[in-house]
């Protein structure tokens, strides 16, 4: 009988994803998104990155983009991103991201790029400024996720239909040059996965919406949180029932209060029986500021420790810059660059 061999402790998966530094993130990034990149780092290896590349196809101030994306990585710590067990870095810091996004690019199709909702949903926003980032913004979303051969992607539901394109590159890569990447698994939690717009329910909330009371952002105080809570857009219909599709603003309301207690609509719907939206809001209002107030207190810290924060990321550049580097050199052979020795 062959004798048993010691089991080694299986490789953790490996997890990637990316925010942009377009602005302070709403609650929608938090419950989308950054809340599961906080509770997912017990079992995974992590990644996380703040896409500043990504933000340059939308006109930004240079010192405003700086800022946030400084701001960006301190709101993560603050989240609770560890940075000794994970990494956290910048886009921008680590050239190899670039790099295999052009070899990419020469791998995807135009048509499947024109297919895109984000494209076309941006280009109708800022009909002066179409540019060819914001067409090819899919492709470098591709190469920061399948550098690192990550297993999973966390993201927002708005999200999806760029992890699909991630994973069509991959596979027909893969098909050319023999096995290269990993086919990477979206992660859309359950509840939060679209949080809309206070003003405009059947729109997403979004960091970038002209008018201030559409979104709570995590850094807004619980007065402001309250007031713009209270001035959501609900129905006259006066009860607290989920419908997507006849109540969305309530319906919104109700997953963000979901989100936060863990309660289902059920319970939610009987919790508020026979009160009105005035008791309901102000619930929801509380319950988000109280969630956001810990995070708040640490973003404040953070803020004030400049170099803490930039330690964090040159430290988490090296790491991500030796691992995206492996991922380059093996394709640059793959597809037939020539490399000199020595
Ligand atoms: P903008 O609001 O400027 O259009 P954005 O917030 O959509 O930008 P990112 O900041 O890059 O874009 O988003 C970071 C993460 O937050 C992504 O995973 C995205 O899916 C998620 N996200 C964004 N908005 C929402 C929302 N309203 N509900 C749930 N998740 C969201
Ligand atoms: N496009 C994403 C941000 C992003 C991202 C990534 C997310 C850039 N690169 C890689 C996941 C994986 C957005 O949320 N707007």
């Amino acid at each position: 009988m062959p004798e048993t061999q010691a089991n080694p402790t299986p490789a953790r998966k490996r997890i990637l994803s990316g925010i942009q530094p377009t602005g302070t993130p709403t609650l929608g990034n938090y419950l989308g998104a950054l809340r599961n990149w906080a509770l997912l780092q017990d079992s995974y290896d992590c990644l996380y990155m703040v896409a500043d590349l990504h933000a340059l196809t939308v006109r930004e101030e240079p010192a405003a983009l700086r800022r946030h994306t400084r701001e960006l990585a301190a709101l993560l710590l603050a989240v609770g991103i560890n940075p000794n067990e994970h990494v956290l870095f910048v886009q921008s810091h680590v050239p190899a991201h670039t790099e295999l996004s052009w070899i990419l690019a020469c791998n995807t199709q135009f048509g499947e790029l024109s297919r895109m909702t984000q494209f076309k949903d941006k280009s109708a926003k800022h009909p002066d400024n179409v540019n060819a980032g914001l067409f090819t913004y899919p492709v470098l979303m591709a190469a920061d996720i399948l550098i690192y051969n990550a297993d999973l992607v966390p993201v927002g539901q708005d999200q999806t239909q760029h992890l699909e394109i991630a994973r069509d590159i991959a596979g027909r890569f893969n098909g050319v040059y023999g096995p290269t990447f990993t086919l990477p698994e979206g992660y859309v939690p359950k509840a939060g996965a679209k949080i809309m717009s206070l003003g405009e329910p059947t729109k997403k909330m979004s960091k970038s919406d002209p008018n201030v009371n559409s979104f709570i952002l995590m850094t807004d105080d619980k007065d402001t949180i309250v007031r713009k809570f209270k001035r959501a857009v609900t129905d006259s219909d006066g009860v607290v029932r989920f419908d997507a599709a006849e109540k969305p603003g309530v319906s919104n309301l109700m997953t963000i209060y979901a989100a936060f207690t863990g309660r289902s609509m059920q319970e939610i719907e009987t919790e508020f029986a026979g009160r009105g939206y005035g008791d309901f809001k102000l619930a929801v209002a509380e319950t988000t500021a109280d969630a956001l107030a810990p995070v708040q207190a640490e973003y404040a810290r953070l803020l004030g420790d400049k170099a803490y924060v930039d330690g964090v990321l040159k430290d988490g550049a090296a790491r991500a810059a030796r691992l995206a580097g492996r991922t380059v050199r093996k394709v640059y052979r793959k597809v037939g660059l020539l490399q000199l020795e020595g």
